[in-house]
């Protein structure tokens, strides 16, 4: 299943109903990859949250992505995993996981290209807007950096950081495959109304430049 659309990405600190639930929404929704995503708990509780969202993302046949840890998506059988420029070296993961998706971080066009190079299937733009979800996020790259990527390399590109309904548009058009928002969807009142809003947003604007 190629990495295209709207991309949700679990956050236990935002989630007003829980990830089980904001995951079960996104789905109805029509999110297609969802990523656990958690830096604080143990690697006990880890993996039993991440075996549960397997569970509820096979039943949908949808994408499973566990962020930073090789072993927890091993553990949890998951589709694949992302991994930041300090996490395990890609080779290390390709080695560990096989066919599974792998996912890169990129802060650069040349960090982008180093991971197509050693085999990544997507890289992640990061971050195009100021974003307080992650603390460590950087400085905003602006969309120039989704550009970038995109003449850069051939895999999909995934845009994250301060997206939102308002500024979507600008993302969409610079060209990201795959696009994330976290506060922008768990802050919201209904997270299953703004996803669906957002991915049909995202179908309509790819079908039509697909044409
Ligand atoms: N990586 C780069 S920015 C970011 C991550 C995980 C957080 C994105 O969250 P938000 O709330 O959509 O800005």
């Amino acid at each position: 299943m190629k990495i295209k659309g709207f991309y949700f990405v679990t956050d236990s600190k935002l989630s007003k109903q829980g990830i089980f639930s904001d995951a079960e929404q996104a789905i109805v929704a029509g999110c297609k990859i969802i990523q656990y995503r958690e830096n604080k708990k143990s690697s006990k509780e880890m993996l039993e949250e991440a075996l549960q969202l397997k569970k509820i993302c096979a039943k949908k046949n949808v994408l499973f992505i566990v962020n930073n840890r090789v072993d927890i998506a091993l553990a949890a059988n998951a589709d694949g995993v992302h991994l930041g420029q300090d996490d395990l070296p890609l080779a290390v993961a390709r080695k560990l996981l096989g066919k599974k998706i792998i996912g890169v971080t990129a802060h650069s066009a040349q960090e982008a290209i180093v991971a197509e190079k050693q085999g990544a299937d997507y890289v992640s733009a990061s971050a195009i807007f100021a974003t307080t979800t992650k603390k460590d996020a950087g400085k905003p790259k602006g969309i120039e950096l989704i550009t970038e990527l995109k003449q850069a390399v051939k895999i999909p590109v995934v845009a994250i950081g301060g997206i939102n309904e308002e500024n979507l548009q600008p993302v969409l058009e610079a060209g990201a495959d795959s696009i994330v928002m976290i506060s922008a969807i768990l802050n919201s009142d209904n997270v299953k109304e703004t996803v669906a809003r957002v991915v049909e947003r995202i179908n309509c604007f790819q079908a039509r430049e697909k044409k």
